[in-house]
């Protein structure tokens, strides 16, 4: 199977966990510079969006949700979704939260620096928006050392990335308290960092970021 990926894009980061915990080969295609992708890049990816996984049947698949519910479908051996399905719906809840209403706010802010020029009253409207929803997600994990239950589970694939750019962005003036009441979301970063199909990946975030400053 191939990916197009980038190494900081979390959703990206979301497939090559559930790769690493399921020891799914998987051949990383670099993204076109962006963003914005290029308009060729629709012809890859409708949306011109990573992440993009090509089968091993030729099959292009997009939407990271949609992606790993197709590899949790295809190779169950190890699975990442609970026999509950109590507990498989607080897992899309997270996934969902995460994925609809925490990413798409904080990645354009991150992508636009911490000098940039926000009014306070957008910041305060984002960082309102963005705290409902970790506390959210903080009400239905566990202190870990996974998110929820024994094993990893798509909800450490989607928490950890998330958790590392929220580290980022609590740097960022008027972002400083956006893990306020959030212990378990707090501390889930150094849980990400001991386990070990996550710390690579992590590990690969980082070195991008830190490549990503050394160029800026
Ligand atoms: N809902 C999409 C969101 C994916 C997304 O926003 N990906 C970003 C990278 S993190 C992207 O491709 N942005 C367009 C660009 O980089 O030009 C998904 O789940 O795959």
């Amino acid at each position: 199977m191939k990916l197009y990926n980038k190494p900081l894009s979390p959703y990206c980061a979301f497939i090559r966990i559930i790769a690493e915990v399921k020891d799914l080969p998987l051949k990383l295609i670099d993204a076109p510079a962006g963003p914005p992708l290029p308009e060729s890049f629709r012809e890859i990816s409708p949306m011109r969006r990573i992440p993009v996984l090509v089968t091993g049947s030729g099959e292009t698949l997009f939407e990271a949700s949609v992606i790993a519910e197709y590899l949790e479908e295809r190779f169950p051996e190890k699975p990442m979704m609970p026999a509950d399905p109590k507990d498989r719906a607080q897992i899309r809840i997270i996934m969902r939260l995460l994925d609809l209403d925490v990413l798409p706010s904080i990645i354009p802010v991150l992508l636009a620096g911490p000098a940039s020029l926000q009014s306070a009253e957008k910041t305060a409207k984002i960082s309102t928006h963005v705290r409902h929803a970790l506390q959210t997600v903080e009400a239905r994990i566990s202190s870990g050392p996974y998110a929820l239950g024994e094993e990893v589970t798509l909800a450490d694939a989607w928490l950890a990335p998330t958790r590392f750019l929220l580290e980022s962005l609590r740097h960022f003036p008027g972002y400083e308290a956006i893990l306020e009441d959030c212990p378990k979301i707090e501390g889930y970063k150094a849980n990400a960092e001991g386990i070990p199909e996550i710390a690579a990946v992590l590990g690969e975030m980082q070195d991008a970021r830190k490549a990503l400053a050394k160029a800026s």
